[in-house]
Parts: C-alpha cells; structure tokens; sequence
C-alpha cells in the first residue's frame, strides 16, 4: 500500500480513535518507537524540504512516524496532537505555526506522559518550561542580524545616502517572522541612513510576496532601495512583480533573503539576489535522534540550533553545494 495512502488512513484511524479513545494495543508498543509529527503545511520549498527530512530520517532509524499536515491551520495542529495523544505514542513532535496558544494540549500531553519536540518554531507566554523537551531549530534572531551585517558591509559600496528598505515578512506571531525581524533591526539601527520605509506579511508565501511587492512598489516607486524578504518563496514572488514594474533585481534594489533555497542560490549567482542567508530544514536526523533518547529516558539539551551560514554577492559562489531543497 502506498506510504502516503497508509500514513492518511493511519490519521483517518487516529481520528477515530481519538473520538472513542482507544489508546494503542499494547503488542503495537513493542513494534518500536512511535513518533507523531504534526507538520504545518507545504507554504514553501523550504517546508518540502523539512517534511523530506523529517520522513527520511525516520526511515532511517526504522521509527514509525505518524505525520499530520495541519494546512497552515493552527487548530489542525492541536486537533492532530490530541489525536496522536489518544493513540498513546511515544514521543510527539511539532511545529508551532504560531507562538501563543498551546498551554492546553501541552498539559494534556504532559499528563499522558509524553515527551514532546518542538522542531524549527518556537513557542511563547505564559509557558511552563516544562511543557515541552526540547526545541530544535535555528536561531533567529542571529539570522536576521546576519541579513542587517550584510547590509551594513554593502552600504559602504553604495555611499553614504540614505536606504530605504522595504521588508516583507514571515507568518505573523511566528517565531521566524519575529525574531528575523528584531535581529535585521538590532544590526541596522546604529545608523540613521536606513530606514524601514515599508513592511507587510507575506505568510512565507510566494504568490503573497509577489502581492506585497507590488503595492509597496506602487507605493514607493523607484524610493525602495533594498527589499528584506523573510524567505525565499515570498523572495521569488517580489522578484517576479520587480521586472514587471521594470526594474533589475539585485541592482535597481539590493535583495536580501532567507532560506537557501537552491533557486535564491541560482539567482543569487544570476547577480538579481545579493544576499541568502542560510536557514537549513534539513533537522530530520536530529528529531529522531532526539526521539529516541527521550523514548529511553535520557535527558536531552533543551536547545539545539543546527550550524548555519549566508551567501553573498561577496563570496565565491562555485564553490556553495546543491542545496536540496
Ligand atoms: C524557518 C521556517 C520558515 C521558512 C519558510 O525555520 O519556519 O517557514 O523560513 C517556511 O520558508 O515556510
């Protein structure tokens, strides 16, 4: 039976015994670990990326993963955790879509025993510390300082007027949007030459970073100098509305973005994007492995950021690997 087919019948079931309660039968636990992942969506690249990882490397360590697509809705995601927590697995993982609103299904996993990972976003409030394990993903705020060091470096060649950037961001209240943008603000802000003319959200989504580009464009006209993109996919979608509004990426406004995708890296090349700072979805290995020291009752890090970088218009660019995703 197709994997996909198996895993949504798996869920259809879970959501019925969710209903009726009916945790897993206890010859089921000696099958190994059973991990259930609520993943929010496919809004980007980045996001196939992520999920690949996340199913692979479950392949790899022969765990049983039961992946949820909570279609970008945060409700979908506690209704999927709920259900993962009925069915009794060992270990849950997710990623909060949103920072705010999780104490509740947090306390009930908390009371049925179950570790709980939060893999590439963070969550915030009135948290209990203890509500969750571990967090495993990149470090935000450092990316968005990464993006306003790279500015810092590139105001230099364009001389001492004044640049005025337009941002788009990320899904709002999620920890990438937030921490991406007080990171590229704590950097920026020692000079009074930048000045954040315009930002909206673009929810990580192509076809809405195209829609936010050309009302800023509308806005501003030939007044934006630099555009800061909270990732790729919304990158893609500006760069699209720039050429049709006539202007040359990377030169007529200095582009700057988040992910690594391999197409920001290809255009990155082309000259039409000048910075890529680098956001890896690649934390599979890491999550399994995570998993399975928490199946054993071994205490993990509370925090883990994988290693990133940034890629430049300064950099030799032959040398950056396929990307993968
Ligand atoms: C960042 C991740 C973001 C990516 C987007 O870790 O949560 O969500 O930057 C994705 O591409 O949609």
């Amino acid at each position: 039976m197709k994997k996909s087919l198996r895993m949504f019948l798996t869920l259809a079931l879970l959501m019925c015994l969710a209903g009726c309660g009916a945790p897993r039968a206890p010859q089921e636990a000696e099958e190994g670990l059973l991990l259930g992942f609520a993943q929010i969506g496919s809004e980007s690249s980045w996001r196939i990326g992520n999920t690949k990882s996340i199913q692979d490397a479950a392949e790899r360590h022969g765990i049983r993963l039961m992946m949820a697509d909570a279609n970008q809705k945060q409700e979908n995601e506690i209704r999927a955790l709920r259900s993962f927590i009925a069915y009794r697995v060992d270990v849950l993982a997710f990623v909060p879509i949103v920072e705010e609103g999780w104490e509740n299904v947090l306390r009930e996993a908390k009371a049925a025993g179950i570790p709980v990972i939060l893999s590439d976003r963070m969550i915030s409030g009135e948290i209990d510390e203890s509500l969750y394990d571990v967090y495993v993903g990149a470090d935000f705020l450092e990316e968005g300082k990464k993006a306003g060091s790279y500015l810092l470096r590139k105001r230099e060649e364009l001389g001492a007027g004044r640049l005025r950037i337009a941002e788009i961001s990320g899904t709002p209240d999620s920890t990438p949007a937030l921490e991406r943008a007080a990171g590229f603000r704590s950097v920026i802000r020692e000079d009074a030459r930048f000045e954040i003319i315009d930002s909206m959200s673009g929810d990580f989504l192509r076809s809405k970073g195209k829609e936010c580009m050309q009302q800023m464009l509308a806005r501003h006209g030939r007044d934006i100098d630099v555009l800061y993109s909270h990732n790729d996919g919304m990158t893609l979608g500006a760069i699209e509305a720039i050429e049709e509004a006539g202007l040359v990426p990377g030169r007529d406004i200095v582009i700057i973005t988040v992910d690594g995708e391999q197409a920001a890296v290809d255009l990155l090349r082309e000259g039409k994007i000048n910075c890529v700072v680098e956001c890896t979805p690649m934390l599979g290995e890491t999550v399994m492995e995570l998993a399975e020291k928490l199946k054993a009752g071994e205490t993990v890090p509370r925090i883990l950021h994988p290693e990133e970088t940034m890629f430049t218009e300064y950099d030799s660019l032959e040398a950056i690997a396929p990307r993968g995703y």
